[in-house]
């Protein structure tokens, strides 16, 4: 059995009560690992922990903290296989997946803040023979990073990595459904001699650590990736007390398909958009939009390519693991009665998926389509978050827009089509922080990532998370 500890101060270490907690392999309902039970005490030990390195790594110079960030990256690199393992047996993910995307894109996200805090600039303002103003951009100081257990160690990093490069230090929670790779990054951060207080990570549960991180007087920004109503309770928290957000809520994001895209292209890539990760993504696209000319043909050949999905062992070659919990399957699986009461039609999937031997006791779930439901029933509005997505046909564009806008999110959107100009006047019109064309998922972490609406407040990625993570100063001079 795996004993995870927390990392305080540089040690690891159990929580200050000695309380612990169990964490499930969601591919067997075994459990694989004990993590502390933490409490604000081990929080409060965290920031002073924090609050003393920052005296000497907020002044430490970009280079060097580079420097260290990417022997992290490097490092990580080292224990792809290994990490990927651990990453798929706590979340339930192929371990396929995880050794190509989530571990990989944990790296880069280290190596990338490392190589941007070198280039990071800020501005001046000049006043032609009276004064020059320049923007001094200074580290926050102690800030809490908060991350779910969909991507695990990916968010949890791309939430660390520009925290740390910009001279902050940092308490992080990962979820407590997936703590295990935030433990392997506490001996690679151990390993790669990054000095004591500056990266603490606290377990345990959301109400006791994640709460008690948000409320923290000494800690001045938050970074959030999670549900949107635990969003809004931080929110709520950390307002009166004027605490700097960022908030990555959930999505329900509309895929769009006209007549005349690439067609299997199209095909493929939204196999992909509605199913990947289990759909435990908050960019997948739940909410398919077919230009009603394509329906039928669409309809026959998505169900073809989702029947032959297959859904099992995430150890081996699957294209679908196991959901994260036992809890996480019920709501999925209320989910589609709720649909069918709603006078959805099932299309396929729809129920548990038998996995026998090892993964017996396993959360599996089919993947599962479903048509004929009005955009104001309940399925097309609430965030799902697993492997169930329906197929809705559109007539007009206006129809198209009205439809795919229509709901309290705006995270991410995808639109099929070889006409680029229809492409750039929907994409203009959707409220979506992020819109693919003729793709989806395609990652460049320069850009800004976030959502509009419930999706949440402000954006990570690049420049953007660099900016949050420091307190712009205006420093006027008189020439
Ligand atoms: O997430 P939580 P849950 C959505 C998805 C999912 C739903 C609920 O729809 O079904 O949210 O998932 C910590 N103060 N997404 O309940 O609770 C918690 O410990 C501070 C979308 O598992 O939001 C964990 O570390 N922190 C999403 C983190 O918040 C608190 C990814 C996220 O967990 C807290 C995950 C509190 N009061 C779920 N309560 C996305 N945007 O990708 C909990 N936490």
């Amino acid at each position: 059995m795996i004993k995870i500890q927390n990392y305080i101060d540089g040690r690891l270490c159990p929580a200050v009560d000695g309380g612990s907690m169990e964490s499930i392999e969601p591919a067997t309902g075994k459990v694989l690992a004990t993590l502390p039970d933490s409490n604000s005490k081990d929080v409060d030990l965290a920031v002073i922990a924090a609050k003393k390195a920052f005296s000497t790594w907020g002044s430490t110079t970009a280079e060097y903290r580079s420097r260290l960030l990417l022997t992290i990256s490097t490092i990580i690199e080292r224990h792809l296989d290994a990490l990927a393992q651990d990453e798929s047996a706590d979340n339930g993910k192929p371990v396929k997946l995880a050794s190509t995307i989530d571990i990989p894109r944990a790296a880069s996200n280290f190596r990338f803040f490392a190589n941007s805090i070198v280039g990071f600039s800020s501005e001046a303002h000049i006043v032609e023979q009276e004064a020059v103003n320049y923007t001094r951009r200074a580290p926050i100081g102690v800030v809490g990073c908060i991350s779910p257990w969909n991507l695990p160690l990916y968010l949890f990093t791309w939430k660390i990595a520009p925290a740390l490069a910009a001279g902050n230090c940092v308490v992080a929670k990962p979820s407590e459904l997936t703590p295990l790779t935030a433990f392997r990054l506490s001996e690679i951060c151990i390993e790669a001699g990054l000095p004591p207080g500056v990266l603490n990570i606290v377990h345990g549960t959301g109400a006791d650590v994640g709460q008690a991180i948000v409320e923290h007087q000494e800690i001045s920004a938050i970074s959030f990736t999670g549900g949107t109503q635990t969003g809004k309770k931080i929110a709520a928290t950390a307002a009166p007390m004027f605490k700097k957000l960022s908030l990555e809520l959930g999505g329900k994001n509309p895929t769009i398909i006209f007549d005349d895209c690439d067609y299997q292209q199209m095909l493929d890539t939204t196999i992909r958009s509605a199913f990947a990760n289990q759909g435990e993504i908050c960019l997948c696209g739940s909410r398919i939009f077919i230009q009603n000319t394509l329906y039928d043909q669409f309809k026959s050949d998505f169900i073809g390519k989702v029947k032959a999905l297959t859904v099992g062992d995430p150890q081996s070659d699957v294209n679908l693991g196991a959901l994260i919990s036992q809890q996480h399957l019920e709501k999925i699986e209320s989910f589609v009665e709720l649909g069918l009461s709603e006078g959805g039609t099932l299309l396929t999937g729809g129920h548990r998926s038998k996995v026998s031997g090892r993964c017996e006791g396993g959360f599996f779930f089919e993947p599962t389509v479903l048509e004929g439901l009005g955009q104001h029933c309940q399925i097309n509005q609430q965030e799902i978050f697993g492997p169930v997505v329906t197929l809705i046909p559109f007539s007009t564009e206006e129809d198209l827009i009205a439809m795919a806008n229509d709901t309290q999110f705006g995270l991410a959107a995808n639109i099929w089509t070889n006409n680029i100009t229809r492409a750039h006047n929907i994409a203009h019109q959707l409220k979506s922080g992020i819109v693919w064309i003729n793709c989806w998922l395609l990652r460049d972490l320069r850009t800004p990532f976030g959502g509009m609406k419930a999706s949440g407040v402000g954006r990570e990625g690049g420049n953007e998370a660099l900016r949050f993570f420091t307190e712009p100063q205006n420093i006027c001079v008189k020439l």
